[in-house]
């Protein structure tokens, strides 16, 4: 086998070649340093010369080498004959699913093919490209991806106040003096809407210069650990603390937005919005004082260089759009928005942003419970209603796109049920998963090591501007494919035109492939040459670097790179503050506080596991079990609960059994289980996994739940209760 050598690879006498790339595997971007001789991996390291991870790595990175290799890793197409998995050629595999799909949608209308594009395709430079064209081909309404599971509410804030919905800031963590952090917890995840590799030194390195790390979560966590301050806080409650933050910015005259009024209209009517909500009023219904609340404020307010970040546990909650929303409010309102050490936005050197549109909310709707679509996606809690309920326009079929929502979306049960119910299944997936077990064929694609790669998503979200081009590592095995030639063939036979210029057109297309897109992105993007193709960021330029292209600290860059119209930051208050009556009836009306289901349940990350996809790798899951459920010590001895008992733990909508793990980590009243576990269904390919099973935590969480601005779902502060087995 011949590898491909970047100009920097080095050989030596034992044929061993040494590769550098990115780990594609979460948002930190770290560069690895990958020995091999033949097909053999000898060994994956940090990359110390990486312009942007200086060597840091995580366990994951390792993984890398387990997925490549892995014997359960499916390499040719298969499709279910009478239950069984047999494999066919691709020609088969294509011809078969177009004539389905085309069926499927001859009968039943355009609607009827739903589709799914899980969270590995914002890693694959491929996908990113190619995965419109399929969704473009489809012309179906009925499109769904994890967004709605995660930064929905981020899109949404991005669309209205800054006038794209990729328009994100990031936090400038290196930069900072107080960091206050909502709902991540980046130690264990390493960063999200913030690409940071180490983020643990980085964060120590604020502390170590006097600064300030405060975390705001319901568990004491990895990243709580290593803070200056930890305040455990109700989930699901957010909304009511930032409320009384800028309450109390207002009401102590601390408000500051300084060159940011200007650009900012309307700024001063927030305080007529938060004026009701007081630290005195919120502090029972948040567990944080309000004594404490007004601290948060004023030493903020004191510090040079804050900062505020909320994610997941912040995002994705009842009330997430309007948290995140309060949050960036709450940076303007200190002058934190656009300013050195505050939240900022990146200038990456392909502009995604330039490449795609403004976004959209509410031009469609789910068929069923009339959610809310945004930028052509509808919200993924209406699934599985969306394919079991009868009549016109209901879902027949499923294309789906490396996701597992069965173990990622809430009532993951009902999803498993309705996609037995589909005619018809394709999945593009290198794994059969608890979700394409329910396949008819599955497509799959060449292993992470056997493609090029280029985080088009990433060095838009990262703490740096930077820029580095990974070539494929090992040639691919012959008679494989690529997910972006598997997207473009699949488009290409579903479009059906035979005549000369569509043949020609679809050639060129998979001659060129993604890189020539990436280089047009790149030479025409702001580090670019201009109208001289030749001089500035290229393709070219990026493989002559293997370690990465340093293009400096992130820079104020407002009002000039806003995309609203009159280059202004539009709070649309209108908009957001819709939701305070919903607010105010969950948190203070009479019924609010009655529940059978007394403990709230929020979800965990672990260092070792990504989402549903990498329990098959022996080294990631070895060790003690880590699919418990976490209770605090007094509520475990008032329900007479041992440590590492079974216990079974119950929704509105299912219940699972799994061992406790009593521990003062979380806050009384609390209970946390992580999701992605749950290989206990039968029928999958992942041999290690089912051996590690664990329980879905989405078979508690709610799709009736919903976060109403957003249609986001709700997978933190999902009422459960609890009982000893
Ligand atoms: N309760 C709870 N639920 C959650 C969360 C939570 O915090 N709590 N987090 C949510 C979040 S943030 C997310 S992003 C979602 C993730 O949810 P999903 O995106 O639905 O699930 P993943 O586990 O990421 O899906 C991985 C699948 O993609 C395949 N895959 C990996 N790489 C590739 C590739 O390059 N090409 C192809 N074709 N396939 C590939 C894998 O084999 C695997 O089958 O989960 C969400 N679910
Ligand atoms: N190791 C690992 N890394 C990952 C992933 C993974 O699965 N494993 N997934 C990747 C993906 S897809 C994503 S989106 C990112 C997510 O990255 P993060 O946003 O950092 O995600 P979490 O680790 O889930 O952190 C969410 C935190 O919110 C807390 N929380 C829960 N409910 C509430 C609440 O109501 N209020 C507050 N204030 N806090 C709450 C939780 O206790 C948890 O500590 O991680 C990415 N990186
Ligand atoms: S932190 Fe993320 S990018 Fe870095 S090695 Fe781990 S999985 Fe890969
Ligand atoms: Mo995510």
């Amino acid at each position: 086998m011949t590898t491909t050598q970047s100009p920097k690879t080095k050989a030596n006498s034992d044929k061993q070649t040494t590769h550098y790339r990115t780990c594609n595997l979460c948002e930190a971007m770290c560069g690895i340093e990958i020995v091999t001789s033949g097909k053999q991996i000898l060994s994956i390291k940090g990359d110390k010369q990486d312009t942007f991870s200086h060597g840091h790595i995580c366990p994951k990175a390792t993984a890398l080498q387990d997925l490549h290799e892995d014997p359960d890793r499916l390499r040719q197409p298969v499709e279910k004959v009478n239950g069984e998995w047999k494999e066919i050629s691709w020609e088969a595999a294509f011809e078969k699913t177009v004539t389905y799909i085309n069926a499927v949608q001859k009968k039943y209308g355009r609607d009827a093919v739903g589709t799914y594009f899980g969270n590995p395709n914002v890693h694959n430079l491929g996908s990113m490209l190619y995965g419109r064209e399929l969704l473009h081909e489809l012309k179906t309404k009925n499109k769904f991806s994890a967004t709605s599971v995660d930064q929905l509410p981020h899109h949404i804030i991005a669309h209205k106040l800054f006038g794209h919905q990729l328009k994100m800031p990031v936090p400038d963590i290196d930069n900072c003096d107080h960091f206050l952090i909502i709902g991540a917890n980046p130690v264990a995840s390493n960063g999200s809407i913030m690409s940071v590799p180490d983020v643990k030194n980085r964060l120590k390195s604020i502390t170590k210069k006097g600064g300030q790390v405060i975390v705001i979560d319901p568990r004491l966590t990895e990243t709580a650990e290593i803070a200056s301050q930890h305040h455990f806080i109700k989930p699901g409650s957010d909304v009511l603390l930032l409320l009384a933050m800028l309450n109390t910015l207002f009401n102590e005259k601390l408000a500051k937005p300084g060159r940011l009024k200007e650009i900012t209209p309307d700024w001063n009517q927030l305080a007529i919005d938060v004026a009701p909500y007081s630290p005195e009023r919120v502090a029972q219904h948040t567990g944080i004082e309000a004594s404490e609340i007004r601290l948060l404020v004023r030493d903020f307010a004191k510090a040079k260089a804050p900062v505020c970040y909320g994610r997941m546990g912040a995002s994705v909650q009842t009330f997430g759009t309007l948290t995140q929303y309060l949050i960036i409010a709450f940076n303007i309102l200190n002058g934190r928005l656009d300013a050195r050490g505050g939240m900022m936005f990146t200038q990456p050197a392909a502009d995604l942003i330039s490449h795609t549109g403004k976004g959209h909310l509410g031009r469609t709707q789910s068929r069923v419970r009339q959610l809310p679509g945004f930028s052509g996606e509808l919200p993924v809690s209406a699934l599985a209603e969306d394919i079991l309920t009868e009549g016109e326009g209901q879902i027949k079929a499923m294309v789906m796109m490396a996701g597992n929502p069965v173990l990622s979306t809430p009532n993951g049960q009902q999803l498993d049920k309705a996609f037995q119910n589909l005619d018809f299944m394709v999945s593009i997936d290198f794994y059969i998963n608890e979700s394409n077990r329910h396949a008819d064929i599955i497509l799959p694609p060449v292993s992470i090591l056997e493609r090029s790669h280029y985080d088009l998503i990433f060095h838009l979200l990262a703490v740096r501007n930077t820029a580095k081009y990974s070539p494929a590592l090992f040639k691919a095995e012959e008679n494989t494919k690529q997910d972006w030639e598997i997207l473009l063939e699949l488009s290409h036979k579903l479009r059906g035109k035979t005549d000369l210029k569509s043949q020609v057109m679809h050639k060129l297309k998979m001659f060129l492939g993604p890189e020539a897109q990436l280089d047009l992105m790149l030479r025409t993007g702001p580090y670019g040459g201009g109208l001289n193709i030749l001089k500035g960021m290229s393709l070219r330029k990026l493989k002559a670097q293997p370690h990465g292209i340093d293009l400096g600290e992130l820079k104020p860059v407002l009002p000039r790179s806003l995309k609203t119209k009159d280059k202004k930051i539009q709070l649309n208050r209108a908009f957001f503050m819709a939701d305070l009556p919903r607010v105010n009836q969950h948190f203070f009306s009479e019924e609010a506080n009655e529940s059978a289901r007394p403990f709230s349940l929020i979800g965990r990350r672990h260092v070792r596991s990504n989402n549903s996809w990498l329990h098959n790798s022996k080294r990631l899951v070895k060790g003690k079990n880590r699919c418990t459920v976490m209770i605090h010590p007094y509520d475990a001895s008032a329900l007479k609960i041992e440590n590492l008992q079974t216990v079974k733990v119950e929704s509105r909508v299912g219940q699972v059994e799994l061992p406790a793990e009593i521990t003062e980590e979380v806050m009384q009243g609390v209970v946390s289980i992580p999701h992605g576990f749950g290989h206990n269904r039968g029928g999958t390919g992942w041999k290690i996994a089912e051996a590690h099973a664990g329980v879905s935590v989405n078979d508690l969480t709610d799709d009736m739940q919903i976060d109403a601005l957003s249609g986001n779902a709700v997978l933190n502060g999902v009422p459960v209760s609890i009982q000893a087995l």
